[in-house]
């Protein structure tokens, strides 16, 4: 076509069809074993319950707001299970698929969006950084310590890799194309991992991006691959390669999960506003789950037995994320006070008293200023 800006439709690297049927790529070699994928379905299984129980906890006033991951399971579970022990995430807010990967507890996710935490976890304790509200600064992070990693000499075949998730939108912030230039001027270990869910709140992919997203890192000078991000195979094997690669010295690769948010944005949002149901009937023939649970039966992996297992462990964590949230304390309203800065000092105290008798001053509260 003469129009310069009709595009082919990019390649999507798909292992796993929507009926769930594994298709085998020569480049991203996967090997389905049967004990890996059950524990696959469970991750994804496990993770869709855990963020419904906070969208009903959201719903029920428990929580302050919630960003819901439902329909991007595929694609965090997927990447997050090619990542090695030592290897350092950074993610954005709604990775709650990778933190449960990365192995931190549900309550210390429920517990930042209940807002009774000054903090949320230890980044060192699960090699996963705190949650970045700050769309894109996470890219910056990530680029910097993945520096870091490469000046300590922690590469090599059993190296340090780092990867970096955001959304689509963040692709238009200035900080995600500086971390994708300085990322590729210094060859550091860093793994874009692009959840391209179509939206950014109310703002379609088409009014953000006019070119595919993955097809930015040729411009910066790195591989760019799109994988399809409902399909975990994929995901987990594309993320593999990528991270091997930066761990070996071979820098920066941009993955764009192509994936779709069936949720809204956040609890605070009403997505259908802005888009239409057939839109989302679309998207749920290519729901993540369905088609490995497809794969399963079809291989004859897993039986009834399996399935009603895995469900009656997710009910066991519905559960659980229930009881604990309720139980969550809050924190005392002088903590704040304690947690910012490394050392006090005089107006930093000034504030504290002055808060302190503030408290005081209502009825009853005198236990409150500790
Ligand atoms: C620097 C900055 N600008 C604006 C916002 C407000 N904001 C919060 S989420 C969001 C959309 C992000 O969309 P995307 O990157 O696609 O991620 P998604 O929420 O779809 O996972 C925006 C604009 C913000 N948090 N930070
Ligand atoms: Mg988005």
């Amino acid at each position: 076509m003469s129009d310069s800006t009709v595009r082919e439709e990019p390649e999507l690297i798909q292992l796993l069809t929507p009926d769930g049927e594994y298709v085998p790529h020569p480049d991203y070699p996967f090997e389905p074993a049967t004990a890996q994928v059950r524990d696959l379905y469970r991750d994804l299984v496990l993770v869709r319950r855990l963020d419904a129980e906070a969208v009903a906890l959201q719903r029920q006033g428990e929580l302050g707001l919630w960003a819901s991951l439902l329909g991007q399971e595929a694609a965090q579970i997927g990447s997050a299970r090619a990542l090695e022990p030592q290897d350092m995430a950074f993610p954005s807010y709604r990775e709650h698929g990778v933190a449960w990967c990365r192995g931190v507890r549900p309550r210390d996710l429920l517990a930042m969006f209940r807002g009774v935490t000054n903090g949320g976890w230890d980044p060192y304790e699960h090699n996963f950084h705190l949650y970045t509200i700050v769309i894109g600064s996470q890219t910056l992070h990530a680029t910097g310590y993945a520096m870091g990693v490469q000046r300590d000499g922690a590469l090599g075949e059993d190296g340090t890799a780092v990867i970096t998730y955001f959304g689509d939108g963040a692709t238009s912030q200035g900080d995600t194309n500086e971390a994708f230039n300085y990322a590729a001027v210094n060859n550091a270990p860093v793994v874009f991992f692009c959840q391209n869910n179509q939206w950014a709140i109310s703002e379609p992919n088409d009014r953000q991006s006019k070119a595919p997203i993955y097809q930015r890192a040729a411009g910066f000078g790195f591989p760019g691959i799109r994988v399809d991000g409902n399909d975990v195979f994929a995901c987990l094997a594309v993320t593999r390669k990528a991270l091997q690669h930066a761990r070996e010295g071979q820098g920066p690769t941009l993955i764009e999960a192509f994936t779709y948010r069936m949720g809204a944005h956040t609890t605070s949002d009403d997505p259908t506003r802005y888009r239409t149901s057939a839109e989302i009937e679309e998207w749920r023939r290519k729901d993540p789950i369905a088609r490995l649970r497809a794969y399963l039966v079809r291989e004859g992996k897993a039986d009834d037995g399996f399935f009603d297992a895995v469900e009656a462990e997710a009910e066991k964590l519905g559960e659980q994320v229930r009881a604990e949230c309720r139980a969550l304390p809050d924190p005392a309203p002088l903590d704040i006070f304690r947690e910012v800065y490394a050392e006090p000092h005089r107006e930093l105290d000034r504030q504290r008293a002055e808060f302190a008798d503030y408290l005081a001053s209502f009825e009853g509260a005198e236990g409150a200023a500790r």
